[in-house]
């Protein structure tokens, strides 16, 4: 790929950046908050007998004795939105603070070297223009001047702009980069599914286990003794009825993918958003900083209700994180052991594909009778997508 590529590729990586900002800044109810202690909104019921909404998998094994106080009697932390934190805010603009490097440094180019760019250049081609428009008017200038060139003028605009792009295009390329930067040895991993129009989750390094996560909808829109939001759960359109946990100063190793169409799973605080794609597992890494409720939105156009499949992400530490694994009925991977399980691709051995077809295949072979020799075995691989072949990453 030559430096064009790099070049076509940075200004991609600019404009899906851009789109995160618009997010930030997305309308959205107060944030409100209530610091007294909130009941855990894992606690509540379920929702049921909603179109549109999956059968949700709370039924986490109640523990006797949570080992934290933050936790709740189901184990889950009772953590309730801040404001500013995680969400958008009524009235403010810009980009959400930042909870990963990633988003730090992409949060530091944008305000540091985006935005006074632009506003230098807008601010010197408004004021060329008014210039112009004053010193080169009609009535100054009655004989008009034929003055067509000017080389060192041509030059200086010209390459002007490239310096500009280049600079630019430097920590936009690395920010390009560390954005697909897979996971290291050790990291949680997250598979979150994407559904319409909900999100399920697994945690592969921990069991296994499954997490639904609904939309919480408001007071006048539930059926009579369906669960309702409260501001303990976090902003309208954003609180969900379960939420996710992500233990602070872990890699997390993301994995997105669809069960029906593409939706596209993003967190303005941790600068990620990964297409869910159907047949087909994208890959990214971060790093939590700090522990807080973040919410984010299914950001690619998936249906009717793609405004109604929120994210909610509580970042708590290690060790509370483990409490909540447990609590779920998961186990946490042998300590000192690499958790980087390799999650076969579509297509590969082991792969859910591959087995349902070798199944196939042994039953179209079928019971031979009066044959003396065995019936050939057909590897009928997948010609389309060998096995490791798979791109993790882009
Ligand atoms: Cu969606």
């Amino acid at each position: 790929m030559g430096m064009r590529g790099f070049a076509m590729a940075a200004g991609l990586a600019l404009a899906s950046l851009g789109g995160v900002a618009g997010h930030a800044a997305q309308p959205a109810s107060t944030p409100t908050n209530t610091p007294a202690a909130a009941p855990a909104p894992q606690a509540a019921a379920a929702p049921g007998g909603v179109s549109n909404t999956a059968p949700t998998t709370s039924a986490a094994t109640p523990t006797a004795n949570p080992s934290s106080p933050e936790l709740a009697m189901d184990g889950a932390p009772a953590m309730t939105a801040k404001p500013m934190i995680g969400q958008p805010t009524d009235g403010l603009f810009g980009l959400q603070p930042q909870v990963t490097k990633n988003g730090q440094f992409a949060h530091w180019m944008h305000n540091s070297i985006l935005v006074p760019t632009i506003t230098i250049i807008s601010l010197f081609v408004l004021a060329l223009l008014f210039w112009v428009s004053f010193r080169y008017r009609k009535a100054r200038n009655p004989v008009a001047s034929k003055t067509s060139h000017n080389t060192v003028i041509e030059i200086i605009w010209t390459l002007a702009p490239v310096v500009i792009l280049v600079l630019i295009a430097v920590p936009s390329i690395g920010l390009l980069q560390a954005q697909f930067k897979p996971a290291p040895s050790g990291a949680v991993t997250l598979k979150a599914i994407g559904n319409q129009w909900y999100w399920t989750y697994q945690y592969p390094d921990n069991g296994g286990f499954e997490i639904t996560a609904n939309m919480l909808k408001e007071k006048g829109e539930v059926a009579a003794g369906e669960r309702a939001r409260t501001d303990a759960d976090g902003p309208a359109l954003l609180a969900t009825d379960n939420r996710i946990v992500l233990p602070v100063g872990v890699p997390i190793r993301l994995i997105t993918t669809s069960n029906d169409v593409i939706h596209s799973w993003a967190v303005p605080a941790f600068w990620i958003k990964l297409d869910a794609i159907p047949g087909r597992l994208n890959e990214t890494s971060f790093t939590i900083d700090k522990p807080g409720l973040y919410f984010g939105q299914c950001s690619e156009l998936c249906g009717a209700r793609h405004g109604y499949m929120p994210i909610a992400v509580e970042a708590v530490p290690p060790a509370e994180y483990a409490a909540w694994v447990r609590a779920k009925g998961g186990t946490m991977p042998t300590p000192g052991k690499a958790s980087d399980k390799v999650i076969p691709q579509p297509g590969a051995d082991g792969s859910a594909a591959k087995v349902e077809e070798a199944a196939e295949t042994a039953n179209a072979t079928g019971p031979v009778e009066n044959v003396t020799t065995a019936a050939p075995a057909t590897t009928q691989g997948a010609t389309s997508n060998p096995a490791g072949a798979g791109n993790a990453g882009l």
